[in-house]
């Protein structure tokens, strides 16, 4: 029987007082949606299959280089993030993985296991950290970790990314991610072809070590810590890497690792067609690599990154399966709010991706009727799917609002006692 963290008696109450309510609103929806020819049911049962795993670094409170504020409660180790992960998981019913990043998460994987299992949780991918220095570590990744000019330094990244492959396999994940902060500061710094060859030689090595039935995840990112270059910038570097790699090589897009204004929903449609899609880090930005909350800036961009995935799902693109993750930085909310609110947004995503009229959007793209076409597809974003959503919770044992369930039942007070506060700190550049 899996274990709950927030009393069973807590979220029967939250739910009895709005029941009701619910199930006026999701019949009129229902009834709403009839007429145009959608059958709620069929939605719900779509919505209730879905899941977004939460990066156990995402319910620590996060900073900047400026500055950092920790919370009252604050996860002291994995197993502690582990429970916070499963409040998430609890009162979503949408969130039933947590996504490692090594060394940070590291523990003897039987505990790693268990401690997960107690709540019904699993492993989503790992992710392996090269762009800082362990402890103790023999090469610096100052200036490079997969593609840095000293072969001693590359091998010490290859055995890391293969480590965690192997902690990976003990713990039942099946796929690993790759980031690297690789890159330069300075026209000149390094030889651009040089570093990316050096990185294709050491990420094969990576891959040769996959089991079969793993993914391999190689994201890319614009810029940050390398200012002037990065090593893998953006999806074009991305998808020949994948094709460089393999068949179980594919991209993983993190929505804030883009420029400004950069058609997302584009890259993800071309990384599809030609079969390289691997997942996603979700997240939202205004300017950068914000790491904000899912859906909290532009959720219209959101919703057309899940109308693609959509179009694939419904057209049965052969082998498609994207990984769904969250991964944000929460400097001045409670983290397991905010990955509460995050993984409900992904998931509004979905829902309303589900309501657009496929058929007439077809038509009118044909017909180039832009206006009717792009009308289309906001009937659907308008639509108030939160019935839809808040039913699926209900139906699985989650609760109709999550945040609100998780302040009446006091989680963050709780844990504050049981874990000692932490000092704050200044960030890196003071
Ligand atoms: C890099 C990144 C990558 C890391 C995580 C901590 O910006 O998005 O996914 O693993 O942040
Ligand atoms: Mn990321
Ligand atoms: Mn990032």
């Amino acid at each position: 029987m899996t274990e709950q963290i927030i009393s069973a008696d807590i979220v029967a109450k939250h739910n009895a007082s709005r029941q009701a309510d619910l199930t006026r609103d999701y019949d009129a929806l229902g009834e709403r949606l009839s007429r145009r020819g959608i059958d709620i049911a069929a939605i719900l049962d779509k919505v209730s299959k879905f899941n977004v795993a939460v990066p156990s670094w995402g319910v620590g409170t996060g900073g900047t280089r400026f500055a950092r504020f920790p919370g009252q409660g604050e996860p002291r180790d994995i197993f502690d993030k582990i429970e916070d992960c499963a409040v998430i998981s609890q009162l979503t019913r949408a969130t039933n993985t947590v996504s490692l990043h090594i060394p940070w998460d590291k523990a003897e994987p039987n505990r790693l296991k268990q401690a997960a299992s107690r709540f019904g949780l699993g492993f989503d991918a790992m992710n392996s950290n090269t762009f800082s220095d362990a402890a103790g570590q023999k090469q610096s990744y100052k200036f490079g970790s997969l593609t840095n000019a000293d072969a001693g330094a590359r091998s010490q990244a290859v055995e890391h990314n293969i480590e965690c492959i192997e902690i990976g396999k003990a713990i039942g994940s099946k796929a690993l991610t790759i980031w690297i902060g690789d890159g330069s500061n300075f026209p000149g710094q390094v030889n651009f072809a040089r570093s990316f060859e050096r990185y294709l030689d050491s990420a094969k090595e990576i891959y040769k070590a996959l089991p079969d039935d793993w993914k391999l995840f190689t994201e890319h990112k614009m810029y940050e810590p390398a200012f002037y270059s990065t090593v893998v910038q953006d999806w074009g570097t991305n998808y020949i890497i994948a094709q460089e790699l393999g068949a179980k090589a594919f991209c993983l897009v993190d929505l804030g690792h883009h420029a400004p204004n950069v058609n997302i929903e584009m890259i993800v449609s071309r990384l599809i067609q030609f079969k390289k899609l691997g997942g996603f880090h979700f997240n939202d930005s205004k300017y950068g690599d914000d790491d904000l909350d899912a859906g909290s800036v532009d959720p219209y961009r959101l919703f057309l990154v899940f109308n693609e995935l959509v179009d694939a799902e419904l057209n049965g693109a052969e082998g498609f399966d994207p990984a769904h993750m969250l991964d944000q930085s929460h400097n001045v909310t409670d983290p397991i709010e905010s990955l509460m609110l995050s993984a409900v947004e992904v998931q509004r995503a979905y829902a309303q991706a589900l309501l657009v009229d496929r058929k007439g959007l077809e038509g009118f793209q044909e017909d180039n009727d832009a206006l009717m076409a792009t009308q289309t597809l906001k009937t659907a974003y308008r639509t108030d799917v939160e019935p839809i959503l808040a039913m699926a919770r209900l139906n699985a044992g989650g609760a109709i609002e999550p945040v609100a369930a998780y302040r009446e039942a006091g989680y963050r007070a709780k844990v504050a006692a049981e874990r000692p506060a932490v000092a704050g700190g200044s960030g890196g550049i003071v």
